[in-house]
């Protein structure tokens, strides 16, 4: 491959880099609707429905077996409620993102997120 080639190739892999990084970081809030949320990504931030003072989480769609996702809440002045066993979530209890440095982590099994982390961080 000529250097001019290889040069281009280079400069094009790192514009589609910038536009994953773009797209990543505008789709990021997830806003739950009817208790579920449709995830594009490993980490998701979330937000009530109507913003409402609290709201139930009990639906991820999206992801493939093994994928692993990272949630924390959108803002601390709303609670999403991420709840065990009611839709596809298998948590050890329900778990209240309830400020911005709380965070839980899931994988994906196939048919249920199950919980492998949650860190209570912020009052
Ligand atoms: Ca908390």
């Amino acid at each position: 491959m000529k250097a001019k080639r290889i040069l281009r190739y280079v400069d094009e892999f790192f514009r589609r880099k910038d536009k994953e990084y773009e797209i990543a970081s505008t789709t990021r809030v997830r806003t739950i609707s009817n208790g579920t949320i449709h995830i594009s990504a490993s980490f998701h931030t979330i937000e009530t429905e109507d913003a409402a003072a609290s709201d139930d989480l009990d639906t991820i769609n999206g992801g493939e077996p093994g994928d692993t996702l990272i949630l924390r809440a959108e803002n601390g002045d709303r609670t999403a409620i991420l709840k065990n066993a009611t839709g596809n979530l298998h948590l050890a209890g329900n778990f209240y993102l309830d400020n911005t440095r709380d965070t839980i982590q899931l994988v994906y099994d196939g048919a249920y997120w199950l919980e492998l982390s949650r860190s209570n961080n912020g009052a």
